[in-house]
């Protein structure tokens, strides 16, 4: 288990892998100062550094005092630090072999190498954030957009953690009155606790569902809107992949059949993530290998968030009934592709006319798709939003013990049995946000971590 050793000074290299002009090694625990003393030389010796200052100096090996590099080494004194105990950054080159000569000497030194995680860990069990906050700093790291980015310093900033808070408050408070009523039963007079409980469970079920309904906005934060172009062949699709991305990634040529396996990848507009999918064209083909294309296209609509149904304008759409209906559930923008070739006509009967190929309405396009978001999932910056599946998972779980007290209540049964489901309530909670919490939770979030957080 990991943070076990408190104690233990700690040490990972905290700047990414790969050149740079700076890296940095960290380390933490109470003793950094005696550690940094046995490989740091400079002006002034680490025992008497002030909380929160920076000094000039050398990184010399613990034996042998051979410098390794030229450093500038701050110290944060506890509890004003990451991880609220003492911690030092060593600032060196940004080279990995570098790096790694800084890192052994510490080790070497008396620093034990951190477990994944251990950093934002020891800000956790030292109250300075909690568990939902710590989930924070892997959204920040993993953030797609900057919209992304602003609901995960939200969050770090504590602002989900107050929302659990109250339902945490709701839920000891429903706790006690249950308590108070097996207890002294006598006092429930005509059910007045009863109903009580009941309409605090009302309450408890809104604030668990305002937070649900963020959950589908968090859920595309994550992993993007899914966006799948579709079409027969030679539509165009594979241009307007390339147009919307500003970019040529996917194969186009006249050949109808071009494109075979999908091709995907992110694309940020206003912020919000989509998940561009290029697909093959749709058509009944004898070919084995366009074949697999067309059925993975196929197998991809049900899972995809929207569809931009592609057609051309030079020729005749042939409308297969079969995707047509599966289509028809989804949300959908219809496109015209190569206006350009019959620049007269006006189009009415799309949601968007353009031409992949001169990049005309390919902008209205973006508008189209920004907007279709936006009319489903709530995305006003200053909102709370619920990121994490497993704060997501955690809050259906809670709302579901909720309901069945409700139900135990009004059926007249005993006030233990909602005692029961109030409790588990709590408990899947108090997952969310770290206390005391199962440490088999904690390890599945730490473990996610890179070195060095
Ligand atoms: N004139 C004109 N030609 C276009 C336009 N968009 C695409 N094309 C041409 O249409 C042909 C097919 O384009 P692709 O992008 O490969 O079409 P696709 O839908 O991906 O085709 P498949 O991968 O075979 O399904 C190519 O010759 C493109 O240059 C457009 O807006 N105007
Ligand atoms: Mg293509």
């Amino acid at each position: 288990m990991i943070g076990e050793h408190h104690e233990d000074v700690i040490a990972a290299i905290a700047t990414g892998a790969g050149e740079g002009g700076i890296g940095i090694v960290r380390l933490s625990g109470e003793h950094v100062l005696d550690v940094l003393s046995r490989v740091y030389t400079g002006a002034q010796k680490p025992e008497s550094f002030e909380s929160h200052t920076i000094h000039y100096g050398h990184i010399v090996h613990p034996q042998s005092q051979s410098i390794i590099d030229e450093v500038l080494v701050s110290f944060m004194g506890a509890p004003r630090s990451y991880t609220a105990q003492n911690t030092v950054e060593i600032n060196c080159h940004g080279g990995m072999v570098v790096l790694n000569a800084v890192l052994d000497a510490v080790i070497e030194a008396g620093a034990r190498l951190a477990e994944p995680g251990e950093f934002t860990m020891r800000a956790v069990e030292n109250g300075r954030i909690d568990l939902s906050q710590a989930e924070a700093v892997l959204n920040i790291i993993n953030a797609k957009t900057e919209k992304s980015l602003r609901y995960a310093e939200k969050q770090l900033a504590g602002g989900l953690s107050q929302k659990y808070t109250a339902i945490d408050d709701e839920l000891i408070h429903m706790l006690m009155m249950v308590d108070a009523s097996i207890d002294y039963p006598e006092y429930d007079i005509d059910g007045m606790t009863e109903n009580e409980i009941i309409s605090a469970i009302d309450r408890c079920v809104g604030l668990v569902d305002d937070l649900l309904r963020t959950s589908s906005t968090g859920k595309i934060m994550r992993e993007g809107i899914s966006t799948l172009i579709l079409g027969e062949p030679n539509v165009g699709k594979s241009s307007l992949f390339n147009a919307l991305i500003t970019e040529d990634r996917a194969l186009v040529t006249a050949i109808p059949g071009t494109t075979r396996d999908f091709v995907d990848t992110y694309l940020n507009l206003e912020g919000i993530p989509f998940r561009l999918i290029d697909t093959a064209g749709i058509r009944e083909t004898a070919d084995v290998v366009e074949r697999l294309g067309v059925d993975r296209a196929l197998s991809l609509i049900d899972e995809a968030e929207l569809i931009i149904d592609m057609r051309d304008v030079s020729r005749e759409t042939q409308v297969n009934e079969m995707i047509d209906h599966q289509l028809q559930q989804k949300k959908r923008i219809i496109v015209y592709n190569k206006i350009d070739l019959n620049s007269e006509n006006t189009y009415s009967d799309c949601d968007v006319a353009l031409s992949a190929k001169t990049g005309e309405g390919v902008d209205e396009l973006k508008a189209k798709m920004v907007e279709a978001v936006q009319k489903s999932y709530p995305m006003s910056d200053d909102s709370d939003v619920v990121l994490n599946k497993r704060h997501a998972d955690a809050l259906t779980e809670i709302r579901s013990h909720l309901t069945e007290a409700k139900n135990t209540l009004q059926a007249g049964l005993s006030v233990d049995m909602a005692a029961i489901d109030l409790n588990e309530a709590l408990v899947k909670l108090r997952a969310i946000t770290g206390k005391s919490v199962g440490e088999d939770i904690i390890d599945r979030i730490f473990a996610n971590f890179c070195l060095g957080k």
